[in-house]
């Protein structure tokens, strides 16, 4: 199965290139990367290039003129993936909060599955010990939420590390998707579950960044808390009919 990892990257220089090596290091054939860099200000979109001369054909970039957010970023990068004709699409941080090597397991449990996902809350997993209470609570507060008010079958659905069947994101309209921060992942499980994908949690610890500054805020959390409900009437007509989408038009 020819898989892409797309990684999206704000201010990654430190862990961009270490988690590259790891992920090449996994015994996946013919593993692609494509990073989408919004011209960071530390440089990660330099040495992202500099990964991609080092590995040719196997890593390329893709720059964006400015911060533009995770959404639009992952949107971007599933729609050059798939028009490459990738099998399989990975999506996950460069921060090292998402380990390179649960990447075997996802893509082993996709065999069973439209979308295998990262979960810190179904038994075996679970987020840094090293987090605050208050960041904790509302971590676990708001999968709760978006799970109550969406109906969603998944016990992680804010988790961003998820191995998604080309077919399965050919099905979504990714064109619709307008979620650009935290909501995002909950947008596209919304979209999955209402699309009648089957989708099976692998348990994982979700460790803190280890370099860089956290950009975790009350005003990102409210921000997907509304979200939620404009989702809810967006999304109300969909059914599990698959679509095709054409990528060359
Ligand atoms: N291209 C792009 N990548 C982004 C943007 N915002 C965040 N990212 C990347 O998306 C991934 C997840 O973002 P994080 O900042 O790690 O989000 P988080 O884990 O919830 O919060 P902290 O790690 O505590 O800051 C990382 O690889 C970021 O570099 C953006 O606007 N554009
Ligand atoms: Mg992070």
């Amino acid at each position: 199965m020819q898989l892409s990892v797309v990684i999206p990257t704000y201010n990654e220089a430190e862990n961009l290139p270490k988690l590259v090596s790891a992920l090449f290091s996994l015994p996946i054939q013919g593993l692609h990367i494509l990073v989408v860099d919004d011209n960071s200000p530390d440089g990660t979109g330099q040495a992202a290039d500099a990964l991609a001369e080092s590995h040719p054909g196997r890593l390329s970039v893709l720059h964006r003129p400015r911060k533009m957010g995770l959404g639009t970023a992952y949107i971007q990068g599933f729609q050059k993936e798939l028009k490459d004709g990738a099998e399989a699409v990975c999506q996950m941080d460069a921060d090292f909060s998402h380990p390179p090597e649960l990447v075997l397991d996802l893509v082993h449990t996709l065999q069973l599955c439209d979308l295998a996902m990262g979960s810190r809350y179904v038994p075996g997993g679970s987020v840094d010990n090293t987090w605050p209470f208050w960041r904790k609570g509302l971590s676990a507060f708001g999968n709760f939420y978006a799970r109550l008010i969406l109906g969603l079958p998944v016990r992680d659905a804010t988790g961003g590390f998820r191995v998604w069947r080309r077919e399965a994101l050919l099905g979504m309209p990714l064109e619709q998707v307008r979620s650009n921060g935290y909501a995002f992942q909950v947008e596209m499980t919304y979209i999955a579950c209402k699309l009648g994908y089957r989708m099976m949690e692998v348990p994982f610890y979700f460790a803190d960044r280890k370099w860089g500054q956290s950009k975790m805020s009350f005003r990102i959390q409210r921000e997907a808390a509304i979200r939620v409900w404009q989702l809810l009437f967006e999304y109300r007509a969909l059914n599990p009919k698959p679509r095709q989408i054409d990528l060359n038009g």
